[in-house]
């Protein structure tokens, strides 16, 4: 079998990157093992204190994100790391090519309950070599990323990876501790009858997301004329997962829930990589409207609707929008 080191070998065309990828690997088998240990590890309940969101951060939401600074840092090819955690981005080495933003631990909410965790990670080009990185330098659409990907810790650990035009899958072998290729040229069939979506925020959305999920909730009795089927993991690592496996549309949409917040999905660290992804899968992946890798960034943290998947479906809500005017 085809491992990591041999795939980067062949097809990545960056030696820099490949060498960022194998950093951020390597950590994630330890994030890895530590959730296999659970509470053996004392991994699990909260850290006492809020990340720059405004959210409550795990004791592994701290852990993962310190080791994937600390390695990264170390690395030459790194000029600056920017996380979902932290406030700003971390200078690393000024000579460095690269841009690396993560989002060490999505999903976090499941960690206690044993149930799917990520890392996701993007890649961008460093445009000022020989200066000290600042947040400005990560502002790139996401059209921009020479390589994107995402660990999945379930029940067996999974790489998701583009460093090409192609999307390909390692599983890591606990046995010999390498990443094999487990699928190199995942694509997502454009027509899907499941949708991921947290319909308790119904009553936040815009009049043409109610209308889809009036209209995919009525199934067979309605416009569409077919059923569906709602999936929801809770960690948008495991629900774009099922997705690259077996098709499927995953929405957070624009709602008024988070006070003047577009959605709560993060541009930089969750939909940007995730985008990069799906699309050259042969998904489809927008904001509802306009597509995501062509949104310029003002924020490193700054959140976007998200509305991505199975092109048919992800075009369908788009026509939606348009119909309505938004
Ligand atoms: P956490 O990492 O804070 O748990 O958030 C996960 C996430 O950003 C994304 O991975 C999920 O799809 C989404 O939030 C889940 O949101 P709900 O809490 O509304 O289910």
């Amino acid at each position: 079998m085809i491992t990591l080191a041999q795939y980067l070998n062949e097809h990545s065309a960056n030696a820099a990157v490949s060498d960022l990828i194998t950093t951020v690997t390597e950590v994630g088998k330890t994030i890895s093992q530590l959730l296999q240990k659970g509470a053996l590890a004392d991994i699990l309940g909260e850290a006492g204190n809020q990340n720059v969101q405004g959210e409550e951060q795990k004791k592994l939401d701290v852990l993962a994100n310190d080791m994937l600074l600390k390695a990264l840092a170390q690395n030459p090819h790194c000029a600056g790391v920017a996380s979902e955690e932290l406030d700003h981005a971390t200078p690393a080495n000024k000579d460095g090519s690269l841009l690396i933003l993560f989002d060490p631990l999505d999903g976090s909410s499941n960690i206690d309950i044993n149930m799917a965790v990520g890392t996701i990670f993007s890649i961008l080009p460093y445009q000022r070599q020989g200066h000290s990185s600042e947040d400005q330098d990560f502002l790139q659409a996401g059209s921009q990323q020479l390589a994107a990907g995402y660990l999945l810790y379930g029940t067996s650990t999974m790489l998701a990876l583009s460093v090409n035009d192609k999307v390909v899958m390692f599983s890591l072998d606990p046995d010999s501790g390498d990443y094999l290729l487990i699928n190199d040229h995942v694509q997502i069939a454009a027509d899907t009858s499941e949708y991921a979506i947290n319909a308790s925020n119904y009553r936040y959305w815009r009049k043409p997301m109610q209308q889809y999920i009036d209209e995919v909730i009525a199934g067979e009795t309605g416009v569409r004329g077919r059923d569906f089927n709602t999936r929801w993991v809770a960690a948008m690592v495991g629900d774009i997962h099922r997705i690259l496996c077996r098709g499927g549309l995953f929405t957070y949409p624009f709602d008024t829930k988070y006070a003047n917040k577009a959605g709560k999905l993060r541009l930089m660290y969750e939909a940007n990589p995730m985008s990069l992804l799906i699309e050259r899968a042969g998904g489809m992946a927008t904001n509802a409207v306009t597509r995501i890798l062509d949104i310029e960034p003002t924020d490193i943290h700054q959140r976007v609707p998200v509305v991505l998947g199975s092109k048919n479906e992800v075009d369908y809500i788009k026509q939606l929008h348009i119909q309505h005017g938004e």
